[in-house]
């Protein structure tokens, strides 16, 4: 019999989830009781996240476990970074919260450099400058009435546990992806806020994660025929740093890459890395469970394929992700090769139109069946992998015996593969439910079973979850090639 149970509402790019984890004898067994897809929605004024949707299926969930009859002792909710809704004095939402990829951020950057310096925004946020960060997403809001009616900001996992709780709160990972708080004392950037502009009173409390939000509103209890009172726990929000938090690592000599959407390339430090090399490439310091900082890079990831897949499907070809994974498999490697991380590849479209207009242009010749584009996306992830893995240690002095793959992206065996190939590194593969282990983790030490990190990591070692282990194969000296190779169209690219 278990001990207690935990629930994980875990909200990605292309679905939500809710995982029940029953937790006994110092070990989590998930059980996923609802799945549903997260389907954006194209407006006239831009590309939104269905939130409403979302909160209906994440009750439907609570529903379901609620009907298994299980104890639940407590519930969190986690999702992707960066998006937002905003609340009116009277606490309704303003507006439908848009989606990342939105367009809207073009040309916010500049606008956020000419207030500060871009070097004194990554030395006081030390985040990474991507267009989909709460801060230029706001930036574009200047001017907005809906921005003036905002009483307060609430980032996704923040906006869903409020609409199961009636509580406000801001938990830490999650405003940790704004690029709106200060890297070393984990509060707002007031300083920068100003300068940005940017109405200081929308921002509440940080809180850590393992806060207790409140108890279930007794409207959603009633609703949903979960227990009265049942507590709602602040996790590690941001999927990532949920994700994380389940690697099972058993000492600090590794990397992680959290795969799925995105692919989260880095190391886990005890503080902060703030220097010109990190910004130069890039990098990272959001925050982390227990006090920890993610040093990581974020890789444009499985996303190249979703949206071929969705073109190809919009053509009339329709290919599951396990035939994608064959075609690429047989097709031959060491063709073209891509620099995942082009702007081009960000907003959704015509992605296998823009591989190949990448091709061309960094003069490659372009793959032409999907197998050959499929096999070209894997290929230069792997080696932008290796690039990431390479600048996180030579930043941060860190060397990783290990690389930790977690999440989604766990079932691509041929991309784990040629990660090894192209790393020269061993790969340990799962679990692949991370995210929805690490949020019911970070709850069953909120409530008291699990002491550190480190005891929680020994408990995701000891869960009844799959690993599996990849050695690197192939020549070294090819996979240098290849390697030479990516840098070069790197370089290519951006000029
Ligand atoms: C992954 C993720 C990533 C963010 C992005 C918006 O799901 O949370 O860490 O950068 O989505």
């Amino acid at each position: 019999a278990a001990e207690t149970a935990f629930l994980a509402v875990d909200l990605g790019a292309e679905s939500g989830r809710v995982v029940l984890g029953r937790f006994s004898g110092g070990r989590m067994a998930l059980e996923e009781v609802h799945r549903f897809p997260n389907v954006p929605v194209r407006l006239p004024d831009g590309l939104h996240w269905d939130v409403l949707w979302i909160v209906e299926e994440v009750k439907n969930g609570i529903a379901r476990a609620a009907n298994d009859g299980e104890r639940i002792e407590s519930l969190g909710v986690d999702s992707w970074g960066v998006d937002f809704g905003l609340l009116d004095r009277d606490g309704c939402l303003i507006a439908n919260p848009y989606h990342y990829r939105d367009p809207r951020t073009e040309g916010m950057e500049e606008r956020a450099f000419d207030r500060m310096p871009r070097e004194e925004i990554y030395e006081t946020t030390g985040v990474q400058f991507m267009p989909i960060n709460t801060l230029y997403q706001l930036l574009a809001m200047e001017g907005s009435p809906l921005l003036q009616a905002a009483q307060t900001l609430l980032l996704i996992p923040d906006l869903i546990g409020y609409w199961l709780t009636g509580e406000r709160a801001c938990e830490f990972t999650a405003a940790s992806t704004t690029q709106l708080c200060d890297a070393r004392s984990g509060g707002w950037a007031r300083d920068l806020l100003e300068k940005m502009r940017l109405p200081g009173h929308i921002f509440g409390e940080i809180v850590p994660p393992g806060t207790q939000l409140g108890p279930l509103l007794p409207a959603v209890a009633e609703e949903t025929g979960a227990k009265g009172g049942l507590p709602v726990t602040s996790v590690a929000s941001h999927d990532t740093a949920s994700a994380v938090v389940a690697v099972p690592a058993e000492n600090e000599n590794f990397a992680y890459i959290s795969s799925g959407t995105w692919s989260l390339v880095g190391v886990e430090l005890p503080k902060p890395a703030i220097a010109p090399g990190g910004m130069h490439a890039n990098f990272t310091n959001e925050g982390g469970f227990g006090g920890t900082t993610r040093f990581l890079k974020n890789v444009m990831g499985l996303w190249l394929l979703q949206e071929c897949r969705r073109t190809w499907a919009r053509e009339g070809r329709e290919y599951s992700y396990e035939e994608l994974a064959r075609l690429a498999q047989a097709a031959p490697g060491g063709g073209p090769l891509l620099d995942p991380d082009h702007p081009s590849f960000l907003p959704p479209g015509d992605m296998p139109g823009r591989i190949r207009r990448f091709c061309r242009e960094t003069r490659q010749s372009p793959p032409g069946e999907p197998g050959e584009v499929a096999r070209c996306v894997l290929e230069s992830l792997a080696l932008k992998y290796r690039w990431s893995l390479e600048r996180a240690e030579e930043i941060t002095g860190r060397r990783a015996e290990v690389v930790h793959v977690v999440g989604g992206g766990v079932r691509n065996t041929l991309l784990c593969q040629l990660t090894a190939d192209a790393t020269r590194r061993p790969v340990r593969a799962g679990p692949v439910e991370a995210t929805a282990l690490g949020n019911l983790m970070v709850q069953a030490h909120a409530r008291g079973y699990l002491g550190s990190l480190e005891e929680i990591r020994a408990a995701v070692r000891r869960s009844p979850v799959e690993l599996h282990d990849y050695e690197p194969m192939g020549s070294a000296d090819e996979w240098d090639g290849a390697y030479e190779r990516l840098r070069g169209v790197m370089d290519a690219a951006a000029h």
